[in-house]
């Protein structure tokens, strides 16, 4: 599993070293992803994750009667019980407002994306207990892209995961090579990576399971194929994504936010914040939701590039 953790020392410098960079770097260009251990508050996810846990009935019924989440979720015709729970914005004592600005991960995206990306969504993924399917293989992206790193979920896991409670399955390397080409899109705005290229692959370079503990985040570079497991345990599974992209890449996108918290997501010289501020019902609206433009670029580019597919 790529994965760095920081000394004592570079946890009080509040940075990783040049020597850990580098190895960050290697192994996030390399392999699409990268998991960074004991770089927040272990204390203060999980706190988050008992109260995020007893929503899950509520932000299902929201989901089904807005139309946005199906029963299948990203898997043919079985239910998945994977579906999108955004962090709790509106309740600032939680302090998911302190992930987005986590030194350790913008350093990395600083140097992966460019200097000071824009933050410009946050999102989130429950794998409710008891899962039996699995998602199809995917890469989120509803939209032609360019090939260079432009994009990243930092995704946080709020419990220990591994296979039993349904880790995210991730694609080694498939980020560098893969195109619109490769997907298949259905009418409801699904899309995954074409049956033949996925056995193709497989045979190759096999897909793994992330395993990273509380406290720890997962990147992932937006081109990597990945897919939601089922959870076999007897919890739920919840996982929360702040989202970045590259400044040249223009991103139209908006992170959804609640009136009143403007103070706690100022920008600094790291990380640009692309907010929009919305009455505490309005945000509800939005809370579980991501846009179908929220990943595509502003710029108007000949050939494909930045054209919504
Ligand atoms: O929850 C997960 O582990 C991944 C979910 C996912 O990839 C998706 O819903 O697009």
């Amino acid at each position: 599993m790529p994965a760095v953790t920081p000394s004592a020392e570079e946890l009080s410098a509040g940075e990783f070293s040049p020597e850990t960079l580098f190895i960050a770097l290697n192994s996030f260009n390399r392999d699409g992803f990268l998991v960074l251990e004991e770089v927040e508050d272990a204390a203060l996810i999980r706190r988050m994750n008992e109260e995020m846990i007893p929503e899950r009935r509520e932000v299902e019924e929201a989901l089904v009667s807005s139309g946005v989440m199906n029963a299948t979720h990203k898997a043919e015709d079985k239910p998945t019980k994977n579906c999108l729970h955004g962090p709790p914005s509106h309740r600032p004592e939680l302090g998911s407002h302190k992930l987005y600005k986590n030194p350790f991960v913008l350093q990395v995206l600083n140097a992966y994306l460019g200097p000071r990306p824009q933050f410009i969504y946050t999102a989130g993924n429950n794998a409710g207990a008891g899962g039996t399917e699995r998602q199809r293989v995917h890469t989120d992206m509803t939209y032609l892209h360019p090939e260079a790193p432009y994009m990243v979920a930092a995704q946080w896991v709020l419990s220990d995961f591994s296979p039993a409670n349904g880790a995210t399955e991730v694609w080694p390397g498939s980020h560098r090579l893969t195109t619109n080409d490769d997907h298949v899109y259905d009418p409801k705005m699904n899309l995954w990576i074409k049956e033949q290229l996925v056995k193709e692959r497989a045979r190759t370079h096999p897909p793994v399971q992330v395993e990273c503990k509380v406290g720890g985040v997962f990147l992932r570079d937006m081109r990597l194929w990945h897919a939601g497991m089922p959870n076999t345990s007897e919890v739920d599974r919840i996982m929360l994504a702040c989202g970045y992209s590259a400044r040249w890449y223009q991103c139209r996108g908006t992170v959804k936010l609640p009136q009143g918290v403007e103070h706690l997501y100022e920008s600094n010289d790291l990380v640009e914040v692309m907010a929009e501020y919305l009455p505490l019902d309005q945000y509800k609206q939005y809370r579980h939701k991501i846009m179908n433009d929220q990943f595509h670029t502003k710029l108007i580019l000949p050939g494909k590039v930045g054209v919504a597919a």
